[in-house]
């Protein structure tokens, strides 16, 4: 059973890899990140938040499906070629040392349309990061890796449920970039 209240649905805005992609980052975080010592994400479970939304009742659901149909970007192509560790979240991760114009635009209409739907105001600075390994006890010996590029052709809004057997994301929409 999940443990969101029944008649709400806790949602985050974000990309997710072409499947390939998702298979080499969930290699790279279980081979060359073992001394990390953390729990790697499933290769369906990798993804890059745009917007965290948090728990919402289906209006603001319907609202924020609106406004994300309205946003009207390019693609892009993110070079992921850092990777580092947040000690307190314990999180280490893999970053694009640069961040392409549309995908800061991207976050910067979804936070848009999350106020526009009556959510508050993200504080924290938008800082794009895919979380390869939770729970980790230290950062990864190298700063860098291979970089890998991926083009981004859409971004979708995720439902996030914490079942017994860990946190279960599921798609409920897939927005296409021009
Ligand atoms: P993380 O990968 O750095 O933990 C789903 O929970 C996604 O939303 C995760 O990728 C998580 O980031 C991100 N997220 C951002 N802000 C969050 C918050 N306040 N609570 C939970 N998850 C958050």
């Amino acid at each position: 059973m999940a443990l969101e209240k029944p008649d709400q649905q806790r949602l985050f805005f974000a990309l997710t890899p072409p499947i390939e992609l998702a298979r080499y980052f969930h290699h790279l975080a279980m081979t060359d990140l073992q001394e990390c010592r953390g729990r790697q994400l499933k290769p369906e479970q990798i993804h890059l938040t745009l917007r965290f939304i948090g728990s919402v009742e289906a209006e603001v659901a319907t609202c924020l499906q609106q406004a994300a149909g309205e946003i009207t970007l390019p693609r892009f192509e993110l070079v992921f070629d850092t990777l580092g560790y947040w000690p307190r979240p314990r999180v280490v991760w893999s970053m694009p040392s640069r961040t392409p114009a549309p995908l800061a635009d991207l976050a910067a209409q979804l936070e848009q349309a999350c106020l526009g739907c009556g959510l508050a105001a993200e504080k924290r600075a938008y800082v794009p990061h895919l979380t390869l390994l939770r729970n980790a006890r230290q950062a990864p010996a190298q700063g860098t890796m291979k970089p890998l590029h991926w083009p981004v052709e859409a971004f979708a809004l995720i439902q996030s449920e914490t079942l017994p057997q860990g946190a279960v994301y599921t798609e409920l929409q897939r927005w296409s970039l021009q």
